[in-house]
């Protein structure tokens, strides 16, 4: 599946019963950055465009932020002889291992300097157990601990959420997908969103489980 043959929902009005999820804007996922994101920077203008869209229309704005211990396990360079990209699977990391990326405090970690965080009216820190990976916002890769993120936005009302950011086939995806789990309406921003495509294909594969799992498609220019 790829974007030419998706279908877009239409004229969407927003409301204070939905939120925009904008996942994992950070240096490291950027071009350049320890986990590139190929054109990650492209969608920066569009995801401040849709925020603003959103606090115009009194709508809720959540941004994740991947947050690793400097030795987490999703780290190839906490298994020796292990590379980035190397397959591994255990409890709660996998499939692939990973650069060093997003570790506590450090520049990498930091949102990019162009996003509108102001904007933002809370911050989901995820993968912040050294054994536990988190790609999704709301519950961390052994699906038991949560995030918090269900939470809030059922403490607030919210029925749909919308997603964008990075990576379209890691962190967007599981949060797309754990997001139908907990009961909201799941709208998939995919023009605002780009992927790692690990392993190659991984980025319609993803797509076409999201559309069979029920979330919905929209693009920036059906939200009214
Ligand atoms: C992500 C891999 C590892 C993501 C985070 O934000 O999609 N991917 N950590
Ligand atoms: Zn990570």
């Amino acid at each position: 599946m790829n974007i030419e043959n998706m279908q877009f929902q239409k004229n969407i009005i927003l409301s204070n019963k939905d939120a925009l999820l904008i996942v994992d804007m950070q240096n490291d996922f950027m071009p350049g950055g320890a986990l590139p994101v190929k054109e990650g920077d492209q969608i920066i203008d569009n995801v401040n465009r849709i925020a603003e869209i959103f606090n115009k229309n009194n709508g809720l704005i959540v941004l994740t932020q991947d947050w690793h211990p400097k030795d987490h396990m999703s780290f190839a360079s906490a298994h020796p002889g292990k590379e980035p990209g190397d397959t591994f699977q255990s409890e709660g990391i996998g499939p692939v291992l990973w650069p060093d990326h997003c570790v506590q405090g450090s520049e990498g970690a930091n949102f990019h300097s162009k996003l509108k965080v102001d904007l933002a009216h809370a911050i989901i820190r995820k993968g912040y157990n050294p054994k536990v990976d988190s790609y999704s916002g709301f519950i961390e890769n052994d699906k038991k601990s949560e995030t918090g993120l269900a939470g809030l936005l059922r403490s607030l009302k919210i029925e749909r959420i919308f997603i964008c950011g990075l990576a379209l086939d890691y962190c967007c995806y599981f949060t797309a997908l754990d997001g139908i789990n907990f009961g909201f309406e799941v709208y998939f921003l995919v023009n605002l969103t780009r992927g790692i495509d690990l392993p190659p294909g991984n980025i319609s594969k993803s797509l076409q489980d999201l559309r069979e799992k029920g979330v919905k498609f929209a693009t920036k220019d059906n939200l009214l």
